[in-house]
């Protein structure tokens, strides 16, 4: 009888060692993956690499110009889905307008402090079997996908430096909310529409804009000093030059691309 009350007690014990053992141990994990996954949460203002510290600075101002082949937009047929699709879609690998070329991505690639980020909201929509905006730019964040069309999409995240994303959306579908706290061009696609294609520039400092009609682009309260300042454009690539800037001046800096 003792003994077996004992052999309890002792199983009792082994128990609840193991109990804390494994109290421990999860504490530890959670702990750790907290402090792993901490930079990746990072808010946008405490991005790796980047600290806002604010002070007078100057802007750069210029247009992303094109000089090569005439662009002639691409004719995609529609097979499915032509009620809101419609039957054809015209996609354009370089948007040339009013002499410049727009959804380009300017940016200093080497800035380590400055202003704080000021990105809208990141929200992407699918409207009319397109992803609307094109090219969009965010902070590092969440970002909200919506789909404002009566069909299914399905959203395809390709991104190195964040985990990719695939989830089909029903019509009538609450929004995603998809992290991408990482800096990366990511690509997006739909896996039910093969034309619908959009880009996701996840900056890693504010120093970012999205070229506009006449290919021009704006970057304001730059801390003065002498940049890379690059462009991108989804089918022609990465250039790059270097501009110096000066306390309450604007510098000119002008690409052209082929
Ligand atoms: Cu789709």
């Amino acid at each position: 009888m003792q003994s077996s009350m004992r052999g309890d007690a002792i199983a009792i014990m082994n128990k609840k060692q193991s109990f804390y053992t494994s109290a421990v141990i999860a504490t530890i994990l959670l702990a750790f993956s907290w402090v792993t996954l901490m930079p990746a949460v990072s808010h946008a203002q405490n991005v790796a690499g980047y600290t806002v510290q604010p002070g007078p600075g100057g802007t750069i101002s210029g247009k992303i110009l094109y000089s090569g082949k005439p662009v002639r937009p691409k004719k995609v047929t529609v097979t499915q889905d032509q009620g809101t699709c419609g039957n054809m879609k015209m996609m354009e690998p370089v948007k040339i307008e009013q002499g410049g070329i727009a959804d380009a991505v300017v940016w200093i690639d080497d800035i380590s402090h400055g202003k704080a980020f000021s990105f809208p909201a990141a929200s992407l929509d699918q409207k009319g079997c397109m992803f609307v905006p094109h090219v969009l730019l965010m902070a590092p964040g969440k970002l909200k996908v919506l789909n404002s069309d009566n069909v299914a999409h399905n959203v395809h995240i390709y991104s190195k430096a964040n985990r990719s994303f695939n989830q089909v959306m029903p019509p009538g579908s609450a929004p995603l909310e998809i992290p991408l706290y990482r800096p990366d061009t990511a690509i997006v696609r739909c896996d039910v529409h093969n034309w619908m294609q959009g880009y996701i520039i996840v900056a890693k400092n504010p120093y970012y804009a999205l070229s506009g009609s006449g290919g021009s682009f704006t970057l304001t309260d730059v801390p003065p000093g002498t940049y890379h300042l690059k462009v991108w454009q989804e089918n022609l690539g990465i250039q790059e030059q270097t501009v110096t800037v000066t306390a309450g001046q604007t510098a000119a800096a002008n690409f052209t691309l082929k």
